[in-house]
């Protein structure tokens, strides 16, 4: 059934709270939470990059939802954005991608398209979620298999656990689960170790990562349990095709069957099209003439200087001071869009001389996060000079 943290073997809900030692990109999962993870955390989000995340698509993201990376700064989810669906021929995927007001500034994530190491049980894995521990009420076990039952809102938390692939599962035809997709299935064995873990309660969307070719990827999300409410890690059985299992099977969904479509859904940001599309212009204040924040800078300057077309940001626009006696003229450019061209131009006469081209050469005089800084310095010799600058891309528009 649709699940719903990581529960551990050891039953501990304190342990494996921080990153772990081998470097799985424990800071890309984040709680999907109305109020507080501890008090309403529905499901597990994964950063891709820039503002984008993914979660499974039964997890609810309407109603003013935010998600939190670090259980401290909530980045609420943008409303304006429709979450994309992934789906790919017949198959309809409990997987979705949407998208937060600001970027958290995280890492981009690399999604998995090697189909022979994801269903590898010799591929090292790590399961990371947020949801719901262990019921802290329940009686501490100590056999070797044994079953956890899911705790309350309070034991919600980010954790990272071990696990193995056991093979892929094709997901199909389940009563009240309209979907049907790929997917990837672990079993929640004993005897694995203290970390080997279990999904519980709110890890819906939560991350299977791999170590593949020397590099951590997302290779599932996670969509389902097979029993509700508690975790059995159990042992195998038998041999061959005898062989029972007696403990519980976790599902996530193959991200190596769809990284394809997840990347199509993720604007090219360098472009103004993909800048328009991330910041969810459309209609009239999605021309580039357009100004919809009326901070004075058309929506092609915004893109060119990396501010934000939704808020007013003149301060961040073309600035000019004089100093010493000079006329500086400075400016942002942002690091991510490509194609445009900056102009100095200059005139001596604003009625009666048409703006040309400057002489000054542009220096740059600063980098930030997302934008370099220009500047241009005009020493007057006698009369005045006017100075503008002209941005312009080879983008049809
Ligand atoms: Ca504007
Ligand atoms: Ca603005």
């Amino acid at each position: 059934m649709p699940l719903r943290a990581l529960i551990l073997y050891t039953g501990d809900n304190s342990a494996n709270q921080t990153a772990p030692a081998n470097g799985a990109p424990f800071e890309q999962v984040g709680s999907v939470f109305l109020t507080a993870p501890t008090s309403n955390g529905n499901g597990t989000a994964i950063h891709l990059r820039g503002k984008y995340f993914l979660t499974a698509d039964h997890v609810r993201v309407a109603g003013g939802r935010s998600v939190t990376f670090d259980g401290v700064t909530y980045y609420e989810i943008d409303q304006e954005f429709t979450p994309v669906t992934i789906s790919t021929g017949t198959d309809t995927v409990d997987m979705k991608v949407c998208k937060l007001v600001e970027d958290p500034g995280l890492d981009d994530l690399v999604l998995n398209t090697n189909t022979t190491s994801d269903r590898s049980s010799s591929t090292t894995s790590v399961m990371v979620g947020y949801g719901k521990g262990r019921d802290t009420t329940q009686a501490d076990q100590t056999d070797t298999d044994r079953t956890w039952t899911w705790g309350t809102f309070s034991t919600t938390a980010k954790r990272w656990a071990t696990n193995v692939v056991t093979g892929t599962q094709s997901i199909a035809n389940l009563d009240g689960y309209d979907y049907n997709y790929a997917g990837l299935a672990i079993n929640i064995n004993s005897g694995a170790g203290d970390n080997e873990g279990a999904l519980a309660y709110a890890d819906s969307g939560s991350a299977l990562f791999q170590s593949i070719g020397g590099q951590w990827v997302l290779s599932g999300l996670a969509t389902l349990v097979s029993v509700d409410g508690s975790s059995t890690f159990g042992s195998t059985s038998g041999f061959g095709p005898l062989a029972t299992f007696s403990g519980d099977a976790n599902y996530y969904v193959r991200i190596s069957s769809y990284a394809a479509a997840i990347e199509a859904v993720l604007p090219d940001l360098s472009t103004f099209a993909g800048w328009v599309y991330d910041n969810a212009l459309s209609g009239d204040d999605a021309a580039s003439t357009a100004d919809p924040d009326a901070d004075g800078m058309t929506n092609l300057e915004e893109f060119a200087y990396g501010t934000d077309p939704r808020t007013w940001d003149a301060q961040l626009g073309p600035q000019v001071a004089q100093v010493d006696g000079d006329l500086v003229l400075s400016w942002q450019e942002s690091s991510t869009a490509s194609g445009l061209t900056y102009s100095v131009e200059e005139t001596d006469d604003l009625v009666n001389t048409p703006f040309a081209a400057s002489t000054l050469t542009p220096e740059q005089v600063g980098t930030e996060a997302g934008v370099t800084t220009w500047q241009v310095t005009l020493t007057p010799a006698t009369g005045q000079t006017f100075l503008r600058l002209v941005v312009s891309s080879s983008e049809a528009l």
